[in-house]
């Protein structure tokens, strides 16, 4: 396809990509053109015909045919950037949750109708060929989904940016719910290759670990300190385009894979220890072989930490590599072309590993190496909870780093003597708080600690989190270093989470608002003006009740339960933790059950309550309650004295692909965490810009949503973060509630009988314990009440259509802020101050 670029004018033919499309795009591809395309490569590139060729083999040639494109583009982005010597930021992350590419890509190069058109001339339906490509999971939840959205904000807005993580062979296991319970299955996404990423033999890395370190001293008598790794391991590169909206900036996502350093250890293989040799590169291959699937709970487990330092290694390596080669041996300018993001505490070993590098082998003095990485590093925390603060054994760390170990002892040393001495002088409370050194009967590493020493800013990612990050996790820090504290509040790319996955909706928006909104999120407030117009408002809620058909038929065809599309969708969608509170939810689905069954009069909509979640393999109580989602959903569909009122749905398996699916149709999004335990949250905003009504609490950037939404369109309900520190330290006690409350009790008794697991009592009844037993740790019964009363608000608004229509329009209107691009934004200017680069 000989693609030439428009010069970012419109076209009005009808042939070519359209304005409405992309008006940034600037390729001039005829559907003709294109179909050419998609046929040659179902030639060249797969090898079959037209009349032969699979779906897959449909989407492997379409794919094929957009990267004719891209790939060119990535190209001269590299070279622009390496000719303009551009400073670039690099973003540190073992996750990246990418989800599926080719709608995406389409839409960012402008080029969705030309490819529907051209497939549909080929006899093709083109969302059956977008359902082949298996997601890219890479990644857990919220902190690896950011990561994908601040790609592709970068990108669009024209950033040298690269991400660096690792290329795992199995990302997030797969979900099947047998029985009701889930049982994981190995993810194998690129089983059968994957079209959108090019490996990189040329900047292969070799990655040193284990072994013991020698202390030398030089002929000047200065010491030297020399590791002897006990194994090497090899970083093989996988890019990834990372196409922005108008295809200008394709920036690259960069991925590793471990392999063994040569593929037969020959001294070895020679003596007769063939399979010996086999031995370490299954070794070796461990490292990148499986994500892993923990949420929110520290792992503590070699293999991790090994993840840890292989990806930070190879990238730092990697970013030494391209610096010299536009700057030599010459290190005055690096501070000035490189800043390093750590995405959480996870990547924290890149600190100590570019200390190693500086001084071991670039042999700089101490106090220049430290000044350079203070300059380099910036850490985004992006949670409060206890368990998922990361600590390693020291023992550990000798094992396997033990090089790392001896500089992060003097980091910390020097810090203490002379950092804290001096702010808190003779305090050694402050002291033992504040070491990187975790004393007791087992010395822990503390990441968090050293996260914060060696980095020139640290953020949060909601007002409210950045705010508790300083006075609850790191106040002594935020007194040493009151200008290092700051807030990011995170986004969501509205390419991916607006334009692509709603396309109904999106073309509403484009006969209303100007064309650039995907780019300029804050424009979507000229719907706001057309929030009471009846005409918009039908046109707005026949998208929504269109997008729910969609969905009860991919609900009908995943779990074959009938839902209606007219009954209110309520939708929560999210990793399955204790603090997020599905159980809340749960518990009130049981109480409007037994009012229904009580009454069959009650008064309220038609609702289905619908969930999408994994529960970390090894999370005990998130499987329980998974379990019980799913029994009681089974006894609920199948009684027909509550005459369909009340539906409740699992959807297994929820992931990218079935997020965009789900949050098109949603008319309200739970968004429930115990106040103060949630960070930010980025569902909350991609289902309140698709028009959903939040029932939240004021945790994480909901507070932000009802600020900007304002407080008559979104449903607040619970303890608020003072509330609820005053109740715990009070003594929180939930059997209080379990007999001030007869609703609360008689659905919690419910647990211990067998109405729900026939023939099986107290099948369930372990969350009635956890609830009241074992102490209630997320104030779920605290908050019923509330939740409950905040229910009946929403059911009363539903059955106002006009005024459900304007809250639901007055959403979409006002979530601008919350563009991942304006995220960017504030990263650039506050963190990592860097030049836009326009590539032409
Ligand atoms: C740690 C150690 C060992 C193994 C795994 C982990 C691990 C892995 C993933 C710990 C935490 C995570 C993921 C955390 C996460 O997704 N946090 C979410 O980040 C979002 C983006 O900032 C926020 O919106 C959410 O509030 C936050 O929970």
């Amino acid at each position: 396809m000989t693609a030439t670029r428009r010069s970012g004018k419109k076209t009005s033919s009808a042939k070519t990509s359209n304005s409405t499309d992309n008006i940034f795009a600037q390729f001039d591809v005829s559907v003709e053109d294109f179909k050419a395309s998609i046929v040659k490569h179902l030639h060249v590139t797969v090898g079959t015909d037209e009349n032969k060729a699979s779906s897959q083999a449909w989407w492997n040639a379409t794919c094929a045919a957009v990267n004719e494109l891209v790939f060119e583009r990535v190209t001269r982005t590299q070279k622009t950037h390496y000719q303009k010597d551009t400073r670039a930021v690099h973003y540190f992350s073992l996750e990246f949750l990418m989800g599926r590419f080719l709608k995406n890509n389409l839409t960012n190069v402008g080029l969705t109708e030309i490819a529907e058109q051209a497939l549909n001339e080929l006899g093709i339906d083109f969302n059956h060929v977008c359902e082949e490509e298996p997601d890219m999971a890479l990644g857990n939840g919220g902190l690896g989904r950011l990561a994908a959205c601040f790609v592709d904000s970068l990108a669009t807005l024209n950033y040298p940016a690269i991400g660096y993580g690792i290329h795992y062979e199995h990302g997030l296991f797969t979900q099947e719910i047998q029985h009701g319970r889930q049982v994981e299955r190995p993810d194998s996404w690129r089983e059968y290759g994957n079209p959108w990423e090019i490996c990189r033999p040329e900047s292969i890395q070799e990655i040193p670990l284990y072994g013991y370190v020698e202390t030398k001293y030089d002929d000047a008598g200065k010491i030297q300190k020399e590791w002897h790794p006990g194994r090497i391991i090899k970083g093989v590169p996988w890019d990834i385009p990372v196409v922005g909206y108008g295809a200008n900036t394709v920036n690259i996502l960069r991925l590793w894979e471990s392999r063994a350093s040569n593929f037969f250890n020959w001294d070895v293989f020679n003596a007769g220890g063939y399979l010996d040799a086999q031995v370490e590169n299954v070794q070796a291959e461990t490292i990148s072989k499986v994500l892993y699937p923990n949420d929110n709970t520290d792992a503590g487990k070699e293999l991790r930490l090994i993840q840890q330092y292989f990806f930070c290694a190879c990238s730092i390596k990697d970013i030494i590599r391209r610096y010299k080669r536009a700057h030599g041996n010459d290190w005055s300018k690096f501070v000035e072309q490189v800043v390093i993001q750590l995405n959480d505490t996870h990547p924290a070993i890149a600190i100590p590993e570019l200390m190693r590098i500086l001084i071991d082998r670039v042999e700089l003095d101490w106090d220049t190496a430290w000044g350079m990485c203070q300059q380099i590093f910036a850490y985004t925390n992006h949670t409060l909870l206890p368990e998922a603060l990361e600590k390693w054994s020291v023992r550990l760390f000798e094992k396997v780093l033990p090089r790392h170990l001896e500089i992060i002892y003097e980091i910390n040393s020097r810090f203490l003597e002379n950092i804290v001495e001096q702010h808190f002088p003779d305090n050694d409370e402050i002291k033992r708080k504040l070491s990187i050194i975790e004393e007791g009967s087992e010395k822990m590493v503390r990441m968090g600690n050293l996260s914060v020493i060696g980095s020139f800013k640290v953020n949060g990612v909601a007002q409210i989190h950045s705010k508790l990050v300083k006075s609850d996790l790191f106040p002594e820090f935020d007194q040493i270093w009151p200008d290092k504290f700051t807030n990011v509040t995170n986004g969501v790319t509205p390419r991916r989470w607006l334009k692509s996955c709603n396309p109904r909706l999106a073309g509403l928006i484009s006969e209303y608002v100007d064309l650039d909104w995907p780019v300029h999120l804050d424009k979507l407030q000229a719907l706001k003006s057309l929030a009471e117009d009846k005409q918009f408002a039908d046109k707005y809620m026949q998208i929504k009740l269109e997008n729910k058909q969609d969905l009860a038929a991919v609900i009908k065809e995943l779990t074959d339960i009938e839902v209606d599309p007219n009954a209110l969708f309520d939708i929560q969608i999210k990793r399955l933790h204790e603090y997020k509170r599905q159980q809340l939810n749960l518990i009130h689905i049981m109480a409007l059950y037994r009012r229904l069954l009580q009454n069959p009069d009650y008064d309220m909509p038609k609702r289905v309550f619908i969930f999408g979640a994994k529960a970390a393999p090894g999370y005990y109580m998130a499987k329980e309650i998974i379990y019980a989602i799913n029994k009681i959903a089974d006894k609920i569909n199948h009684d027909e004295r509550i005459k369909d009122k009340l539906k409740v749905v699992f959807l297994p398996n929820y992931r990218v692909s079935l997020a965009e699916k789900m949050i098109p149709a949603a008319d309200v999004s739970e968004q429930i965490s115990l106040a103060g335990k949630e960070a930010s949250g980025t569902g909350n905003m991609k289902l309140a810009l698709n028009g959903a009504i939040t029932i939240g609490t004021l945790d994480g950037a909901n507070i932000e949503i009802a600020e900007e939404a304002g407080d008559d369109n979104v449903v607040i309900f619970g303890l608020d973060v003072d509330q609820v520190k005053e109740l715990k330290n009070q003594g929180y006690n939930p059997w209080d509630y379990y007999y001030a409350n007869a609703e609360i009790k008689a659905v919690l008794d419910w647990f211990d009988t067998d109405y729900f697991t026939p023939g099986k009592p107290g099948e369930l009844a372990e969350i009635k314990r956890n609830l009241l037993d074992y102490g209630d740790n997320y104030l779920t019964l605290a908050d019923f009440e509330s939740y409950s009363d905040a229910h009946k608000k929403i059911d009363a608004l539903y059955q106002d259509k006009a005024k459900w229509a304007k809250m639901a329009i007055i959403n979409t209107a006002t979530m601008g802020k919350f563009n991942s691009d304006r995220s960017i934004q504030d990263y650039v200017n506050n963190i990592w101050s860097l030049g836009e680069c326009n590539i032409g």
